[in-house]
């Protein structure tokens, strides 16, 4: 490790293929086992030796050891898996004993563990964690006895594996008594994501908090495949980073698989990893060779120190597919209150009724609805909650897209699901309600399966209902799982309870207050950490339309004061401008216990309530269906949209509804959410109706006849799932002449320069709503500048602005000129026609 921080290293290329120039006979030297390489250690050590050898000759300072796939349950394919920690510990001595007869003072050379995926993908349901993680403890033990330098779990498919081997090599090490670094390279296929769907992101926040130390790539494609997620390592991922691609994308030649990158290239490409993104540990993978190895040592030379880096980690939770920062742009992490069989009756009665596809239906709904991570709670008396939450789990990790959060107070339920979750979950809770012991043991949990946690602030005492018991809960907590336990102080999610202030009793009046007053002492005096409330306990007695606004009003509070996650029903809470002023008022008026002679807020909002049901608190709506149209986007309302709209377009052609009611209602939105008065949920909500209104109005539409006008090709930028925008200059487009090629959501810059050379693209449009995704805009320039692209492009969003795009985007494409921003989709219009005249002027001569 220390050799590993001061230079940068080289590992070796592949061994498969170099095995395979080697003229081996099936029966005397595999034993008859086809494609069990690992049995080689056992019956040509010499063999294996000699590739070692041909690495380090040729300049490696690590070899990897023979032992890809030597873990018990690929083994037990071949028979062999009694012989897991000989071969393992066999490989190890074998490539111990060529470095240590190579090694010197001034170059000493190194041994690398390897340890590949196997065959089964456990979150898939192919196998399980527990088999897993015991066949990769065996491997390990059998590397550390060899002497191995370091654990490489590499070519990784599934996190949930990584998670297993992980844990295996640290049983391993624990009994070793000794302090084998571990590595974890992930396996990014050419769609951009591990074989199961996990992305860069998501995949580095699993294996963070798992506390390797170091992560990187290997395998599935050459390096120019793999720029933009060592890119993201770099500016990102907080410890070492390895990369090890295949000698370019397999081809398929007259049935033999070519490896098309040679020594140089693929030299290049890695100087490039190392001088720019900062990697610390650069080798080779499939069809790389001692050649390869060679030009990599020529390229990077010797003692070159690591480039400097200085990532931005953003503590963060993940799914199967995609990482969730804990800290919300302008809103609060949004936890879904509905999979919960206390807090819901129809999640309640799915469960009894065991409909687990309807139980997904549930999760979906909130997803849709913009709920960032799902609680999930399978406690119904007379069940069996460990085998209920398996079920759930075991749907919910595959077919919903966002992080999840177990909720139980039983320690088994809360592993079982952890065994489940490739992703880094939320552990909902621990407390000191029985003293430490059990906060004890789901921290032990919380560490192992890398997790974060949600703490209440109950002690032995009980539940802390004034705020300096609170605080001081809140203190003994972090002493306990930060600084005791060393879970990271952002992964600690304090809840400072919320209780009901709606019984009329006296002690209750104040729990408000004193929870939105906890809040802001805890965000002051433990900034690092977040704090999330159960939000809909404050308003518990009170009828659905009343909850409703005070949930709202509660929120808007608790989140001024520093709340930064809320378990809520999405869809159930309204900003503070959709709700009348009076209600507003009425409920803060009870929220602040603002009591005086003969004026109750507790009866005043009760008594405010007493005619109104969910769907009558709605405001007025306008008059004239123009205003109703703006109103609609501005309040996300689907409800009688087409009625509103078959209205307006007797008046009006689709295009002019559109362009003027409709999107001033985005202005305003717009507006608000620039401004802060507007979550991020709710400017969801006007997207979709935005979407749903035009998709109406499309048929309508009028496509201009003739030849086709040019080509755009247009996508949302990479880790950006919003695509409103996006699609409404699509359409807008089309129907104006336009061929439009709509990539959709998340592109990575790969896929959108390969679509534009393939369907000769006259421009590439990039769109986003985030603001890291102004940021994803401009780095893909400089990537297309260095493959010396010079198609004009047009950038859109709603973070972005004018000097952004012309001060910092122009000047990282190296053609100015060819950079335009495109404030909306009919300024996206216009530009597509100039582009298209100086095509024509071009052409002309
Ligand atoms: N803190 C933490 N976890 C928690 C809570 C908390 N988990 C559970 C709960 N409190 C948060 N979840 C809910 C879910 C639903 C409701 C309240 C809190 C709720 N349900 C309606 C009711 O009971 O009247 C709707 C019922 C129905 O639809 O059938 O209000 O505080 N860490």
């Amino acid at each position: 490790m220390e050799r590993l921080r001061e230079r940068v290293l080289i590992a070796d290329g592949g061994m498969g293929t170099s095995l395979h120039t080697f003229d081996l006979d099936l029966d005397k030297d595999y034993w008859g086992l086809e494609n069990c390489s690992e049995v080689l250690v056992l019956s040509r050590p010499d063999v294996v030796a000699a590739v070692h050898k041909s690495f380090f000759d040729a300049g490696s300072d690590c070899v990897e050891t023979d032992t890809f796939g030597a873990n018990k349950v690929v083994l037990a394919e071949f028979g062999l898996s009694e012989r897991t920690f000989e071969i393992n510990e066999k490989a190890a001595q074998i490539a111990r004993g060529v470095a240590d007869a190579l090694s010197t003072p001034e170059w000493p050379r190194f041994v690398i563990g390897s340890i590949g995926p196997g065959t089964k993908l456990p979150s898939l349901g192919h196998t399980s964690y527990d088999v897993l993680e015991d066949s990769y403890a065996e491997q390990a033990r059998g590397l550390i006895a060899g002497g191995v330098d370091l654990l490489l779990i590499e070519t990784a498919q599934d996190i949930l594996q990584v998670k297993a081997a992980v844990n295996g090599c640290k049983i391993a090490r624990a009994e070793a008594g000794m302090d084998v670094p571990i590595f974890a390279q992930v396996t990014i296929e050419t769609t951009g994501t591990m074989l199961v769907g996990t992305d860069i992101a998501a995949a580095a926040t699993a294996i963070h908090a798992l506390g390797v130390d170091g992560m990187g790539m290997n395998c599935a494609t050459g390096p120019a495949e793999m720029s933009e997620h060592v890119r993201w390592l770099g500016e990102n991922w907080p410890h070492l980073i390895s990369v090890m691609p295949n000698a370019g994308l397999p081809m398929l030649v007259e049935g033999q698989t070519v490896y098309p990158l040679g020594p140089r290239e693929l030299a290049d490409w890695m100087l490039r990893y190392v001088e720019e993104d900062g990697v610390n540990l650069v080798g080779g993978c499939c069809g790389t060779t001692p050649e390869h190895i060679r030009a990599l040592r020529e390229a990077i030379g010797f003692d070159r120190r690591p480039r400097a880096r200085s990532p931005e980690w953003v503590p963060a939770v993940s799914s199967l597919y995609s990482q969730v920062p804990l800290r919300q742009e302008n809103a609060v992490l949004a936890v879904g209150e509905r999979a919960n069989a206390n807090g819901s009756k129809k999640f309640r009665e799915l469960l009894a009724a065991e409909d687990w596809d309807a139980m997904v239906g549930v999760a979906r709904d909130q997803v849709k609805e913009g709920s960032h991570v799902l609680d999930v709670c399978t406690a119904y008396v007379g069940r069996p909650e460990v085998a209920d939450m398996q079920e759930v789990v075991n749907r919910y990790r595959g077919q919903v897209t966002v992080p999840l959060m177990i909720d139980s107070t039983e320690v088994p339920v809360l592993e079982a699901a952890l065994k489940l979750l490739g992703g880094k979950s939320i552990i909902n809770s621990i407390n000191f309600e029985d003293g430490e012991e059990k906060a004890e043991r789901v921290l032990g949990f919380a560490r192992k399966y890398g997790a974060a946690v949600v703490a209440l602030t109950i002690d032995e005492e009980g539940m802390a209902k004034e705020v300096e018991q609170k605080l001081a809960i809140a203190h003994r907590l972090y002493d306990f799982a930060v600084k005791r336990y060393g879970l990271p102080a952002s992964d600690l999610i304090y809840d400072p309870l919320t209780f009901t202030i709606c019984t009329g009793v006296e002690e209750d009046r104040r729990h408000g207050i004193n929870t939105l007053e906890a809040i802001e002492r805890i965000r002051r005096e433990l900034p690092e950490c977040q704090i999330m409330l159960g939000l809909s306990n404050i308003s518990f007695g009170l009828k659905p339309a009343a909850r409703h606004v005070l949930n709202s009003v509660f929120l808007h509070h608790a989140q001024k004061r520093g709340l930064t996650a809320a378990i809520i029903h999405v869809a159930a809470i309204k900003p503070l401008h959709q709700i009348p002023p009076e209600h507003v008022e009425a409920a803060e008026d009870l929220i602040f216990d603002r009591r005086d002679k003969g004026f109750d807020p507790l009866l005043r909002f009760v008594e405010l309530f007493k005619d109104v049901t969910v769907a009558s608190a709605k405001k007025a709506a306008p008059a004239t269906v123009e205003e109703r149209l703006t109103q609609r986007i501005v309040d996300g309302d689907k409800q009688g949209l087409e009625d509103d709209l078959k209205a307006a377009l007797e008046q009006y052609p689709p295009l002019e509804i559109i362009n003027t009611f409709l999107l001033d209602g985005m202005k305003v939105v717009g507006e608000l959410f620039g401004s802060g008065q507007m979550q991020l949920p709710f400017v969801l909500q006007s997207a979709e109706t935005m979407k749903a209104a035009v998709a109406f109005l499309e048929p309508f539409m009028e496509k201009v006849e003739g030849e086709e006008k040019g080509i755009l090709v247009l996508a949302t930028v990479k880790g950006d799932v919003h695509d409103i925008g996006k699609n409404l200059v699509d359409i807008i487009l089309t129907n104006n002449g336009y061929k439009v090629v709509n990539l959709g959501i998340k592109q990575p810059i790969d896929s959108i320069v390969q679509a534009a050379c393939d369907c000769g693209a006259h421009a590439i449009g990039m769109s986003g709503l985030l603001v890291k995704s102004t940021v994803i805009m401009k780095e893909n320039l400089e990537e297309m500048r260095r493959r010396g692209l010079d198609i004009p492009v047009l950038l859109g969003g709603a973070a972005l602005t004018r000097r952004f795009v012309e001060n910092d985007c122009r000047a990282a494409y190296g053609h100015p000129e060819r950079v335009h921003y495109a404030k909306d989709a009919f300024e996206g219009l216009k530009l597509m026609e100039q582009i298209m005249a100086w095509d024509a002027a071009r052409r002309a001569g």
